[in-house]
């Protein structure tokens, strides 16, 4: 069988990244089509070699298409993924929409691929800072249990979409020059206030929401559960912008069930993990970093050390591409995923 595709968001920062990803996706592809708002109609891009026209997004949009990626914010996930199943697409949506909603599968290929199978019509993508953690996360619990996460995140600006990247950009030149960096986006559009992040680190990622956390971080502490499947998990989070462009960092500790594990024992379980490359080697500086993570589809993990005080307490350093597994590689494999286990 080959496939029509369409990107709802196709203009956008995850939206581009889905375009070059198809490139190479493992299924044929016999059409590809890409959506966003009206004020791209008549944009231009390339997919194997023949220029597409960006088409504006409406109810009529779905005739014919099999896999829908959306990632044009939940607004707009809510607005059109009902025409889009109604048509006979599978919807893979990269927003938080449905993620929480008990009939939508939230899914990681590497950790529960398994409740692919539940769907009806439509598959949340997580967060891209839950994403890498639970990558990093579950051969470990496969193996010794998780009992708690603790993480603090390092996040870069592309995540807030392509304007916050201009508007680092913009306000890292102010500075440069000598004058008041202009913040209007971040921490959030949909807050009153804003700050420069330029040269600084904001602690707040999304609204604030219950208990004195933001979305961001009920995202994670939420997500984890839902994924992994199991309410017990104890998880908290700290959410933090950093004047980054791209490449989530994410200091993680964890408490494993097994009091008798060492880091050579983690090290074992990590070394041949899917999706994950262990690059821990302390004597010779070697360790993820933001910027080495940048284009490439895995979850680098190191820094691997046991906890001072606790005996079955561990931290790690996490980081991946945010746009790519966090986003856009994430619905991609979502649909590969779904095409090898015949449910596509
Ligand atoms: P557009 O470029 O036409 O505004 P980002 O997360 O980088 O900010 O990207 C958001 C994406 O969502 C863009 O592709 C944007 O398209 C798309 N989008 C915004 N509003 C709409 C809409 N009303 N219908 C379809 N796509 C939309
Ligand atoms: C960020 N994690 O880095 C956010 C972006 O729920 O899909 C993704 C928001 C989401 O700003």
């Amino acid at each position: 069988k080959e496939y029509n595709v369409a990107i709802v968001g196709a203009t956008g920062a995850v939206g581009e990244k889905m375009l070059g990803l198809l490139e190479n996706a493992s299924f044929p592809i016999k059409s590809l089509k890409l959506l966003a708002s009206k004020r791209s109609v008549g944009k231009v891009k390339t997919f194997r070699g023949q220029e597409l026209q960006i088409e504006e997004t409406t109810d009529d949009s779905f005739e014919g298409i099999d896999i829908a990626l959306f990632s044009a914010g939940g607004g707009i996930t809510k607005q059109f993924s009902p025409a889009a199943i109604k048509a006979g697409a599978i919807v893979i949506d990269n927003t938080s929409a449905f993620r929480m909603d008990p009939e939508t599968p939230l899914v990681v290929p590497e950790v529960n691929p398994e409740d692919l199978r539940k769907h009806k019509g439509l598959i949340a993508n997580p967060n891209c800072s839950t994403i890498q953690m639970v990558v990093a996360l579950q051969p470990i619990r496969e193996k010794f249990g998780l009992d708690r996460v603790i993480v603090s995140t390092y996040q870069a600006v592309s995540g807030a979409g392509l304007h916050a990247l201009e508007e680092l950009k913009a306000q890292t030149q102010a500075v440069l020059n000598g004058e008041e960096p202009v913040a209007k986006i971040l921490p959030c559009g949909g807050d009153k206030k804003h700050f420069p992040i330029a040269f600084n680190a904001l602690p707040q990622i999304d609204v604030f929401s219950e208990g004195g956390y933001t979305y961001e971080e009920w995202k994670m502490i939420n997500e984890t559960k839902k994924i992994m499947g199991d309410q017990d998990i104890k998880v908290s989070a700290t959410c933090v912008r950093i004047p980054v462009m791209s490449g989530h960092s994410e200091s993680v500790y964890f408490e494993v069930d097994d009091k008798n594990v060492s880091v050579a024992d983690i090290w074992e379980v990590l070394k041949d993990a899917p999706g994950v490359v262990l690059q821990d080697d302390t004597a010779n500086q070697v360790y993820p970093t933001a910027r080495e993570s940048v284009g490439k589809n895995d979850t680098f993990v190191g820094r691997i050390r046991k906890d001072v005080d606790v005996d079955n307490g561990f931290h790690m350093w996490v980081v991946s591409d945010n746009l790519l597994k966090g986003a856009a590689w994430n619905s991609v494999q979502i649909a590969e995923k779904m095409i090898e286990m015949g449910l596509l």
